[in-house]
């Protein structure tokens, strides 16, 4: 593999999953090679990255601390993401392996649940989504995987509306009362359903999804399409819920068994377990959703009851090393193995296992040789989202013989029809299909070899992928309506751009200089009564609204009063409160008539609709301390900057569920604030408003903001929008912060003096 860096690159399509599809080997002279690590989502997703023309995987490498950089390997760009090492113990042992695996199979174990975990796995899907954000191109497509990321579809949504996002869940969906248990739930479908797709292994995973999303949420569902409300005015989303039953590289498998290396291989394997007359295999990651130790007693009571003689059969069960400092995997192992040492103790001949165990790793080619030596090959989990090695096994027989025992708790069974079905907790069903399948007959073997053949054949993985991105494409119209994203994350022109730009607006006759005022005219504090305007900043624009062609605006979130309260700027100067919904006094030779449209009109109706807003924003601020409610004429704000510790997130993700039942209100998330406004406006309207108005010809504001998106996303290429702080932006240039913005408007009030 090479490992040329290549970062800042952008990519066609993006894969996130937990973990990339490599590992790191430490050479003798120290430095780290990379190799391909097995599982079942690497093998998938392998074959599917050659056949794009720019592919990115976005993962964590597997050791906990710094991340590698970025490097290319096998034509796609690895880009690493760092976890700490409380966080693969929090968000990746805890809450992905301790509660939402057990959960979501069918409860075999108890879940853990502890709020840490869930904090870390807040963060960590928020890493994972960033990377993602940063390194896809304009309207590409992000294919996000499996239950460790589900809140990272809509993380990514948040800032790049322009692209296509999947979601795949590779293990099941629970049903709607198991899945209710899981404290956060409704955080997890609102993750889920950022996606366009949500693709599902089986059938009944996707009814299990749809089914939650209705009674939890209470949207609206037809079929498998589900309508995701908008915020407020926001328009409505659709998402689709659909199966795509995973499959494996099949002609890779096929390719191996022509391979006479591993034919020999296979040979030899029978000879050195003593030429048996029957192999038996089970290949498992030991896990306890494998249905092993089912398995390990059916075979002790067959080899008790005589019913298999060890002489003549041998079984042989590969358990792959898995989460080992998960508390329930080290029981599960100490189990398996203590039956084996059981079973080989009572039933095995001198020389001679009546289990081989084999807990380690194999690769590609060995597992092939033993899949080719195997007669018949045990699949009995006891839950399963597909079950990998039931496809492979079926796919390495090209001689057509062999038989596959078939959980019908895997979601394998739904395709694999011609299999011998069993129900692992019936021991005595799986004893009785274990016996038919060592004596099926060569012609029936290869009935039903031929059928469970020609399915693995027709549907590998290639066509799962295929399918899966066909349909993201069909559904996953990017959002024309939201605005454009013209600077992502931290991009900026640089300096000497933005001076230039200065320079050209300050040229222009008649301007609009309009700004918002927290974070940018004012450092942000955590009390927000105590704010500290820039003194500078405001004589600036004091200076400039004195000036002939210069109309000055501030715009701000805060109530029209308490705007003038911290800022005392004169008359000249115009005010704009509750992001549009109040104007105070313009100057005289503003054409007043013009922000009519845009004015505040308030009727009894919504008198009394934002009195009953109030009263609910003011339950959700008592149950979390801190937490404050403001009024204004036309609008309630929850404030959560003093909310103690998970307060905050806790107390806006109340009132954002709030929202969702308030179809007429224009609900504005910011930062730490939820605001409600019965009137529908927006700072974007009001500067609109202001601009025609004052008859401007260009307009240069200043915001920090996502409220104030709404006005640079109005701007013109004559406009200057300038964002304040990092995030993505439709502003064309980029300061740090408030001193910067200083910088700005004494630099502009300088030029329109000296023009
Ligand atoms: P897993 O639970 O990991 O995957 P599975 O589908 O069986 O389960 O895939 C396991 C893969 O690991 C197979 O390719 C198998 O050959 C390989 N493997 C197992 N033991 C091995 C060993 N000792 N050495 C080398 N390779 C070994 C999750 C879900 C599954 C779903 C897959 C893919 O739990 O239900 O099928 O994702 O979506």
């Amino acid at each position: 593999m090479t490992e040329a860096p290549r970062p800042d690159a952008l990519h066609e399509l993006v894969v996130v999953a937990n973990r990339l599809p490599v590992d790191a080997r430490t050479l003798p002279d120290g430095a780290t090679e990379w190799v391909t690590s097995p599982g079942g989502l690497v093998t998938a997703m392998e074959s599917v990255m050659r056949t794009v023309d720019s592919g990115a995987w976005v993962g964590w490498a597997g050791s906990a601390g710094e991340a590698p950089e970025p490097f290319e390997a096998d034509g796609m760009s690895l880009y690493p993401v760092a976890l700490a090492q409380e966080e693969v113990e929090k968000y990746y042992e805890g809450f992905s392996n301790a509660t939402l695996w057990p959960l979501y199979h069918d409860v075999i174990v108890d879940p853990e649940f502890h709020r840490t975990w869930w904090d870390a796995y807040v963060a960590a899907n928020r890493r994972f989504a960033k990377a993602a954000a940063a390194v896809t191109e304009p309207g590409g497509i992000v294919w996000v995987h499996d239950y460790q990321l589900q809140l990272v579809p809509q993380m990514i949504r948040e800032t790049r509306s322009d692209v296509r996002i999947g979601f795949f869940n590779h293990i099941p969906f629970p049903p709607v009362e198991l899945f209710s248990q899981l404290p956060k739930r409704n955080q997890i479908l609102r993750g889920l359903l950022g996606s366009d797709v949500v693709g599902f292994q089986r059938e009944s995973d996707a009814q299990n999804f749809v089914a939650a999303v209705r009674k939890l949420l209470g949207h609206h569902v037809d079929g498998q399409r589900i309508t995701v409300p908008g915020l407020g005015s926001a328009p409505a989303r659709e998402v689709v819920a659909h199966t795509f039953p995973i499959s494996i590289d099949t002609q890779a498998v096929s390719a191996l068994t022509e391979d006479e290396q591993i034919r020999a291989r296979a040979r030899q394997l029978r000879e050195d377990l003593g030429n048996p007359e029957k192999i038996v295999l089970g290949v498992d990651r030991l896990d306890y959703t494998k249905g092993i130790r089912h398995r390990l007693k059916a075979w002790g009571e067959l080899l008790n009851d005589g019913a298999v003689d060890p002489r003549e059969v041998v079984m042989v069960q590969v358990a792959t090393p898995s989460r080992e400092r998960v508390e329930a995997y080290r029981q599960l192992r100490d189990e398996v193995e203590l039956t084996v040492g059981r079973i080989n103790g009572d039933h095995a001949p001198i020389g001679r296992p009546a289990v081989s165990y084999l807990h380690r790793s194999f690769d590609r080619r060995e597992m092939t040789a033993l899949f080719m030596a195997a007669d018949v090959v045990l699949v009995t989990a006891l839950r399963d989202g597909m079950n990998l090695v039931a496809k492979e096994y079926v796919a390495s027989r090209a001689d057509e013989q062999g038989v596959l025992v078939l959980s019908e708790f895997a979601g394998a069974a739904d395709e694999l029809r011609a299999a011998i079905r069993v129900n692992p907790h019936d021991i005595d069903d799986l004893k009785s299909a274990i016996l038919r399948a060592l004596k099926l007959p060569e012609e029936e073997q290869r009935e039903a070899m031929t059928s469970l053949r020609r399915q693995v054949v027709d549907h590998d993985v290639q066509a799962w992928a295929h399918a899966f991105l066909q349909e993201l494409e069909q559904v996953g119209r990017p959002e024309s309506t939201t605005v454009p994203v013209r600077l992502a994350g931290n991009e900026a022109p640089g300096p000497d751009a933005l001076a230039a730009a200065l320079e050209a607006f300050a040229e222009v006759p008649r301007i609009l200089v309009a700004s918002d005022f927290d974070g940018v005219l004012a450092p942000i504090v955590a009390d927000r009564h105590a704010v500290e305007a820039d003194h500078r900043s405001l004589g600036a624009l004091r200076e400039l609204a004195e000036m002939d062609g210069a109309a000055v605006a501030l715009v701000s979130g805060r109530a029209l009063t308490n705007l003038d309260h911290h800022t005392r700027m004169p008359s000249s100067v115009v005010l704009v409160g509750s992001h549009g919904a109040e104007v105070g006094a313009l100057p005289p030779w503003m054409h007043a008539e013009v922000l009519d449209s845009a004015a505040l009109t308030m009727t009894e109706e919504k008198e009394h609709l934002l009195a009953s807003i109030t009263r609910t924003l003011h339950r959700i601020a008592a149950a979390h301390p801190g937490a404050e409610v403001e009024t204004k004429p036309a609008a309630a704000v929850l404030h959560t900057r003093n909310a103690r510790g998970r307060g905050g997130t806790n107390a806006t993700e109340a009132a954002l569920e709030y929202a969702q039942t308030l179809p007429d209100v224009t609900v504005t998330p910011g930062k730490e604030v939820v605001e409600f406004s019965v009137v529908d406006t927006s700072k974007g309207i009001a500067v609109e408003a202001l601009a025609r108005a004052s008859a401007a010809d260009a307009i240069l504001y200043l915001g920090d903001d996502v409220t104030d998106e709404s006005v640079f996303g109005r701007l013109g290429e004559r406009d200057l929008g300038i964002k304040v702080g990092e995030g993505d932006t439709a502003a064309h240039h980029r300061v740090a912060d408030p001193e910067a913005v200083r910088e700005v408007l004494t630099r502009m009030a300088e030029l329109r003096r000296s023009a």
